[in-house]
């Protein structure tokens, strides 16, 4: 039988300057929830890329003295490497650049040309530059830009204009007939009733005022402007319009779409409606997450606040990094960043809470038993009961929130599950069994906090797979089967137990105030 199937994407980014951290986080979030669902049995497939065309970007490139193709291939250099350092498992890359992309828009565009939802008319209105945006008069705020603040052009131009009004009636009817098509609700509440409930407008889509993007195929001194060229690179890249659909065939509709909230109105809106021209299935949700935001607001260079994951990555270590921006960012609400949190999660949450649960397992196991347990689990106590429900409990309340796409949610349960671990080691104090000679109990403890350490490691595998692997190893646990998430509902019973002698710690504990300080210095360079 053929697996479930599960699509999932992140923006394709601009390739405008270094990438920080909040781009970081978006793609390792999808990454993450791509590497549960595999553990789940599903083919996963991951999408991820660069949005490679328009004006800004011809801007940067210009700026920096080299063509804007010069300036993509760099960047997208980039962004691969950056991907390959924070290991992020993406199936593949999708570039607006790329052939098979240019080819494919412009046939949708020819579609769109050939259901009547493009006509030709004269655009007037308030541009944003960087945000590449006409707004009407009435969304600027203070007479500046609604997204980001910037100043706003009146400009004039010959365009196409995209027929939304034409399915206004079905989107309405989509959002009513599938509640969850955006999440968080608060999000779709905001589109709903803001944009989509009082109107909607038609698009402009094409500009003749720069040249670096994907002509109309009608009339080539348009070039099409950003929205159609981006977003449809989520079919694009899965061969829709090319000789070879079969990714698409097999992977759509996407099953997850993450987007930060700054473009959760063009994917709520646009993105739907396109896909409706084209007789396509919608995706069945469209996340809008929070933005990581600094002390003094917004991350920007001019203010010397933005932080680059490769900094972080190469002190602290990948997982560590990971785990900092997953747990830091709840669902759809913005997170602040600061340099005392992260140093503070590292050596609470990591280094003593999970490494120290490891090394006081190891180390008694090769005091009280020279690194080998066999157990007889007939002796078992109520003791170890407790422990059992409380973490089958919380197993089963760690995967509905990972269901869920809650990750944030489920961490601090996964840290429970420590702390109830580490708990279970005061409650049977091992030390007085081993002075009262308790050997038999004392090694169904040990059982249990092996099995506990486990179950641990399974459940921080989809974003720190290196420390997974790190447990399991120095645990002893050699066997790949038991990296699998069935091992957590199976109760899986381990064979024999046998440890390394010594384990190197998994995460060494941080100077609070140096680190406070590297950090603070590295977001002013
Ligand atoms: O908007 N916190 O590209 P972009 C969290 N090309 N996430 C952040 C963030 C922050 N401070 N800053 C950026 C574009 N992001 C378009 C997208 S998709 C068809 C076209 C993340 O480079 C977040 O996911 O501006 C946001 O949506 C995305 O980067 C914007 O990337």
């Amino acid at each position: 039988m053929d697996k479930k199937t599960f699509y999932i994407t992140t923006p394709i980014y601009y390739p405008s300057g270094k990438f920080h951290i909040g781009t970081a986080y978006t793609t390792v979030l999808a990454d993450t929830i791509k590497r549960y669902k595999q553990m789940k049995g599903y083919d996963s497939y991951m999408l991820t890329g660069l949005d490679e065309h328009g004006q800004k970007i011809q801007e940067v490139a210009k700026k920096m003295g080299r063509t804007p193709k010069e300036h993509v291939d760099i960047m997208a250099n980039e962004a691969k490497k950056l991907w390959e350092l924070m290991e992020i498992e993406y199936d593949d890359f999708i570039r607006t650049t790329d052939e098979r992309h240019e080819k494919a828009v412009q046939k949708i565009v020819n579609k769109f040309l050939e259901n009547g939802d493009i006509y030709k008319g004269n655009y007037e209105g308030w541009y944003c530059m960087p945000c590449e945006t006409y707004f009407t008069e009435t969304q600027l705020v203070d007479g500046k830009c609604p997204d980001c603040g910037r100043e706003v052009k009146k400009m004039q131009e010959e365009s196409y204009f995209f027929n939304m009004k034409k399915y206004e009636d079905r989107l309405l009817k989509f959002y009513e007939e599938n509640p969850d098509f955006i999440l968080p609700e608060f999000r779709k509440n905001e589109i709903f009733g803001n944009f989509i409930k009082p109107g909607l407008e038609d698009l402009c889509i094409s500009r003749t005022t720069f040249d670096w993007g994907i002509k109309m195929p009608n009339d080539p001194k348009h070039v099409l402007y950003v929205w159609v060229d981006a977003l449809t690179n989520y079919i694009t890249a899965l061969g829709y319009m090319s000789d070879d659909d079969s990714l698409f065939k097999k992977y759509w509709p996407a099953d997850f779409q993450i987007v930060g909230k700054d473009i959760i109105r063009f994917h709520g809106i646009y993105w739907p409606i396109f896909l409706m021209a084209l007789g396509l299935e919608l995706p069945k949700h469209i996340y809008a997450h929070g933005y990581i935001v600094m002390k003094d607001g917004k991350m920007s260079k001019s203010k010397g606040n933005v932080v680059y994951p490769e900094v972080l990555v190469n002190r602290y270590g990948l997982d560590a990094t990971k785990y900092y921006l997953l747990k830091t960012l709840s669902f759809g609400q913005d997170s602040m960043f600061t340099p005392e949190d992260f140093v503070e999660k590292f050596n609470y949450d990591l280094c003593n809470d999970l490494g120290n649960l490891l090394n006081r397992t190891i180390g008694m196991i090769n005091k009280y038993f020279n690194g080998v347990v066999n157990a007889d689990l007939s002796l078992e106590t109520e003791l170890e009961k407790n422990l059992h429900d409380y973490i089958n409990e919380k197993i089963d309340l760690i995967e509905k929130y990972m269901d869920d796409y809650k990750i944030s949610d489920a961490i601090p349960e996964i840290w429970n599950i420590i702390s109830r671990t580490n708990k279970y080691i005061d409650e049977t104090a091992p030390w007085t069994l081993a002075k009262n000679d308790e050997k038999e109990y004392l090694s169904v403890v040990m059982y249990n906090l092996v099995d506990s350490l486990m179950k641990i490691a399974i459940l921080i595998r989809p974003f720190m797979k290196n420390t997974s692997n790190k447990i399991f190893d120095q645990l002893g646990l050699r066997n790949d089967n038991l990296k699998s998430w069935n091992c957590l509902k199976e109760n899986h019973k381990i064979n024999e137990i046998k440890v390394i002698e010594k384990g190197d710690p998994l995460f060494l504990r941080l100077d609070l105030e140096e680190e406070i300080k590297y950090i603070q210095d590295i977001m002013h360079k």
